[in-house]
């Protein structure tokens, strides 16, 4: 079941994909265990043969299609997961500005909402001054930016700049992630935080959350 999920991605059908996601679930397969190593591995396949030119942009996107469709199902029998034992901390969460890769952002925003945080999920493309905002608006007590684009690398460094220039950088924990972002560039620019993947996203949030308090 796994690989057909993986396989409706990489075929770009996003009927197949549907049906895949149902299977998986009258199937007993755990919806987060279905996304992580199903359709993602399949993006992940996809992602291979686009830098090898084995397929093109148009795949990509009909990937891309057959993923949601999946995830749409997917989505809510993970969030029906009981998590209301841990407190529910708030989470502002965008692909940063210039970019609109959102399915990775998608994941890790699913993947904290199924493990008790609240989330404000502001899509994608959206100016750094907006996701500072938003933050502020609800209280919140982390930012996530998401890019792929390593054009839009530059305007997480600019956030966290922002924040410091307005007196407002020890009120949030930001985490950072997305294909170019690593640990160590996130270090570099002062994130408090990074995650490869969702789950890592989800463990660095709660680690962050014990070790650096906001105020
Ligand atoms: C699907 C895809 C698309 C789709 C996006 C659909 C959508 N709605 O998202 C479409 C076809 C629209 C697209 C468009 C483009 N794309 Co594109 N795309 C991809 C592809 C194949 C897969 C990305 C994906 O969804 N992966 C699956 C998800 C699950 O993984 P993920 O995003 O990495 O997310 C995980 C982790 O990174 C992490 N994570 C993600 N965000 C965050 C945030 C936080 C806080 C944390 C902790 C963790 C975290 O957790 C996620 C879940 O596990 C990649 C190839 C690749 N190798 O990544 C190229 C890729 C990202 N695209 C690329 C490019 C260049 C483009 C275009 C500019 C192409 C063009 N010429 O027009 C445009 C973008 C235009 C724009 N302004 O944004 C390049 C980027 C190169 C770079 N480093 O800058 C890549 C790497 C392809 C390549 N090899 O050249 N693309």
């Amino acid at each position: 079941m796994l690989d057909d999920l993986a396989n409706s991605v990489i075929s770009g059908d996003a009927n197949r994909a549907a049906e895949a996601a149902k299977n998986a679930l009258t199937g007993g397969v755990d919806p987060l265990n279905a996304i992580t190593n199903g359709l993602n591995r399949g993006m992940k396949q996809v992602g291979e043969d686009f830098s090898k030119l084995k397929v093109y942009l148009p795949e990509v996107m009909m990937a891309a299609e057959a993923m949601k469709a999946a995830l749409a199902i997917l989505e809510p029998a993970a969030l029906k997961k009981d998590s209301t034992s841990i407190k529910k901390s708030k989470v502002v969460i965008a692909t940063i500005a210039g970019d609109i890769h959102d399915i990775g952002k998608n994941i890790v925003s699913l993947l904290m909402r199924a493990n008790g945080f609240e989330i404000y999920d502001l899509g994608r493309d959206v100016p750094i001054d907006a996701m500072i905002s938003k933050a502020m608006d609800v209280n919140a007590e982390i930012i996530a930016a998401s890019t792929l684009l390593s054009t839009s690398m530059p305007y997480m460094e600019d956030m966290i700049a922002l924040l410091k220039e307005r007196g407002l950088r020890g009120k949030f924990i930001i985490m950072v992630g997305g294909g170019p972002v690593t640990k160590e560039w996130a270090t570099s620019i002062g994130a408090d935080g990074y995650g490869d993947d969702g789950d890592e996203a989800v463990k660095v949030a709660y680690e962050l959350l014990q070790r650096v308090k906001p105020n």
